[in-house]
């Protein structure tokens, strides 16, 4: 490793020969780019080469299995740096050299691989496994193209291809000689050998797996862990007779058939075909991890009785839920190990975490589909199925069958999830209660043991002082170095602080920021933001329950009262993010409409001194690392109960932005610990929302009736305000106004308006503000993923011990 500028520039100047066969001088920016990651990838791989001798000597140490389909990792290259230690050595270095460590890192190109939060999360969790060196692997799916690239179009969202491997990916490794074959299809035959009954997958299709590894550097040591990506690829899948007779499509077709299974990250409520190919992914990814995991075993021990301390499976969300069958699988087929042993040994090492209660999103498939792709996999199924409901008390019968896994012609993979995992954990205080007492509730009359909480939590490494280095340097000259390791120190600012004003340095930092982004925005768009006004950002999935409607529409409201009335505000940007799944039609009529509605704001002379609003395409990690540290406000209103957590509300948070937001997720916690005057909480709770969905008693006809204001805002959305798009949005005041508005917009919009002017008054009190801002920022420790890890691992992996 390098220990100065002068040895590093040495060793990159060097590099460029034995990589590209060109001198330094005479590459380009790409060039510089590729080389110096394989620089680190070096160090690096050396680092983890190193740290695997050691665990296998030391096979004591227990390993944590992350399977996840999502994992939203970001760009590596100046992450890499900060936790290798190297991050000023290398950019004094490059400057010396004529380069800019940003321009540089502007080649890399953002692998995607991942639609949301959860995806986030997993490489949230990574970075803090390998800070905590509790030895880790995360297990996933090298998409080819990743979830989509978004594109506006005439104010639309358009999906095309993100092409992230196309001048190839310096960070992984490509192990091809721990490739894995996975079976699809077939027939299962069976067999009486001696005195057990043999089960072989005869016929099937069996496909490669082929595992790229990418190393995830510990902040402050030589650790490494990685993240093991599955590509489905059949190298020799080229059938040459076909070629020799001239057809060439033919030739590679089962080639392509094979290498669709790794394309693209499916949304979960695409076609059939679509649904097809996701389980494909699914089993795909969780067979192959789960061979090489018990290849691995094997090599270290010679029996199974200590599988469970040696190895943690935690399964992130209900896709990867056939661990479980899969791994029973391989137990009694290929181990010969009896069921109950191999139950055991099951439930014992899977824990599951649920993130979400969307109905849709707890994946269900038909059993058709299962059986056939899958055939030894659901004879399984049916075995857990049949055990369960047979091995119960006379008064969990009931229970038992309103709560089995197969029923109604579809397997219940969240049921499955709970009922062969040892524990089961929601994402935030509030989610973890509304598991216990709605979504799983007769699940956890069966077994309240499994049931937990894990508050989630964010890298503050990556979102804070990666990405916000004007507010790092403010914190580290306060209060040293430390909260880069323990965030909890962060707390230390308000005792620094007490009397001593720190309202200007805060204030500077969010400018440069601000300033930051508004650049992005002009680049961008051509559009000209007024630095000195508030930036209201609201960025995430578009989805209705997260409300962006309510957001608009509190636009439109103050687009009238400007416009009409002459009210004076002071000047906000209110900035929107984010893609909607590609067949939700709602959620993309959404973005239209702030689209549309941008385009009126911004031409209209009288109002946009005052008012701008901005959509920003491609929503991803390198584009949030710009947004979350220039904002003022943060936006976190979904309807009270559906955010299972939210982790872009601890983002704002540790940047400083005050939030305005519904008592949802862990929005509570933050509340709890900044305290109500420094959070802006409106609208209805979750108990009132729950109780309205059971119970009845709200009629959105009637709200939009009693209230003139409201009325006329909603109104906009059919009285030709939008004028090019006469009809357009009829749909979504259809949904508020006649079919009772299910995710309570209409309802919450007074409160809303409230807050709303409750964040412009204070706004004007510099110092008012940023003593909040101080106080968010010094209690966002408690969301640092450190935290969350060291819970997980306390409660559930127990890995240190
Ligand atoms: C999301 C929730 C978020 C939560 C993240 C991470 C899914 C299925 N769920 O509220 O909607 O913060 O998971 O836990 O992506």
């Amino acid at each position: 490793m390098f220990t100065n500028k002068e040895n590093f520039k040495k060793q990159y100047l060097e590099r460029f020969k034995e990589v590209t066969g060109e001198s330094f001088e005479n590459s380009s920016m790409q060039e510089k780019y590729n080389v110096l990651a394989s620089l680190i990838m070096k160090h690096a791989n050396s680092y983890l080469a190193d740290t695997k001798s050691r665990m296998d000597r030391d096979n004591n140490q227990k390993r944590v299995y992350y399977f996840s389909m999502e994992f939203l990792i970001g760009k590596l290259l100046i992450m890499n740096l900060y936790n290798m230690g190297i991050y000023k050595i290398v950019n004094e270095g490059l400057e010396e050299l004529g380069l800019d460590l940003i321009e540089v890192e502007n080649i890399e190109l953002d692998p995607g691989l991942g639609h949301g939060g959860l995806g986030r999360l997993a490489a949230c969790f990574m970075d803090s496994l390998a800070f905590l060196n509790i030895p880790a692997v995360g297990m996933g799916l090298r998409y080819r193209y990743g979830s989509f690239q978004q594109k506006i179009v005439d104010g639309q969202q358009v999906e095309l291809p993100n092409r992230w491997l196309q001048n190839g990916y310096p960070w992984e490794i490509k192990k091809a000689s721990k490739s894995e074959i996975i079976k699809f299809y077939g027939k299962v035959k069976v067999e009486r050998i001696e005195d057990r009954l043999q089960f072989i997958q005869e016929d099937y299709e069996a496909v490669t797996a082929v595992p790229y590894d990418i190393p995830q550097i510990d902040f402050d040591s030589n650790d490494v862990n990685y993240i093991r990506l599955w590509s489905a690829e059949n190298a020799y899948g080229f059938d040459l007779e076909s070629f020799n007779n001239g057809d060439y499509l033919k030739a590679v077709k089962n080639k392509a058939n094979v290498e669709a299974i790794t394309h693209v990250l499916y949304p979960n409520d695409s076609n059939y075909k679509g649904r097809l190919l996701r389980l494909k992914q699914q089993y795909f990814f969780v067979s192959a991890g789960l061979k090489s995991i018990i290849r691995r075993y094997k090599r270290n021990n010679d029996n199974f009785d200590k599988l469970p301390e040696k190895i943690q499976i935690q399964i992130n969300d209900t896709h990867p839920s056939l661990v479980i069958p899969e791994f029973m699988r391989i137990l009694i087929d290929e181990e010969g190990f009896d069921w109950d042993y191999s139950w055991k040994l099951v439930t014992n090492v899977c824990a599951y975490t649920n993130h979400t209660i969307l109905t849709e999103a707890l994946e269900k498939w038909p059993v058709d589909m299962m059986e056939n792709l899958l055939p030894r996999i659901y004879l399984i199924i049916e075995e857990i199925n049949r055990r369960f409901i047979e091995n119960a008390l006379p008064i969990e019968k009931d229970i038992k069958m309103r709560n089995a896994i197969l029923r109604d012609g579809l397997v219940h993979m969240a049921n499955l999830a709970v009922i062969g995992s040892k524990s089961v954990n929601g994402v935030s205080a509030l989610h973890s209660d509304i598991i216990k007492n709605e979504t799983f509730k007769e699940l956890y009359q069966l077994y309240p043991w499994k049931f937990n909480s894990k508050t989630n939590g964010v890298s503050h490494r990556r979102f804070l002082l990666k990405a916000n280095p004007h507010l790092s340097n403010f914190l580290t000259d306060a209060i040293g170095s430390q909260w880069q390791k323990d965030a909890a120190k962060l707390e230390e600012l308000e005792k620094h602080f007490k009397n001593r004003d720190c309202t200007e340095d805060l204030y500077e930092a969010k400018r440069k920021n601000k300033e930051r982004l508004a650049e992005y925005i002009k680049k961008k768009q051509n559009i000209d933001i007024d630095v000195d006004s508030i930036f209201d950002i609201h960025i995430k999935r578009i989805h209705e329950y997260k409300r962006q409607l309510m957001n608009a529409l509190h636009i439109i409201y103050l687009y009238d009262k400007i416009k009409n009335e002459g009210m004076k505000i002071h000047p906000r940007t209110f900035i929107f993010a984010g893609k909607a799944a590609p067949s939700y039609n709602m959620a993309k009529k959404i973005i239209r409409l702030i689209n549309s509605l941008a385009d009126i704001v911004n031409k209209d002379k009288d109002v946009n001194k005052y008012l701008k609003v901005v959509f920003l395409e491609n929503f991803n990690v390198s584009l949030a690392e710009i947004l979350y540290p220039a904002a003022d406000v943060s936006e976190q209103i979904s309807t009270a109960s559906k955010e299972a957590s939210g982790t872009g509300n601890m983002k704002f948070m540790m940047n400083g932005a005050l939030t305005v937001g519904t008592l949802d997720g862990a929005n509570v916690e933050i509340a709890e610990r900044v305290g109500e005057d420094n959070i802006f909480i409106f609208g209805l709770r979750s108990e009132e929302v729950i109780n309205y969905y059971n119970e009845g008693g709200y009629c959105s006809y009637d709200t939009y009736n009693s209230n003139p204001e409201l009325k006329n805002v909603v109104n906009h959305l059919i009285n030709g305000f939008f004028y090019d798009d006469i009809g357009e949005f009829e749909e979504i005041y259809e949904n508020l106004v006649n079919h009772n508005d299910t995710y309570f917009v209409l309802k919450d919009f007074e409160s809303y308006m409230k807050a709303q002017r409750k964040i412009e008054k204070t706004y004007k009190n510099k110092k008012l503000w940023f003593d909040k801002t101080l106080k968010n920022i010094s209690r966002s420790g408690y969301f640092s993923s450190d935290r969350t890890i060291k819970d997980y691992d306390r409660d559930i992996w127990k890995v240190k011990k």
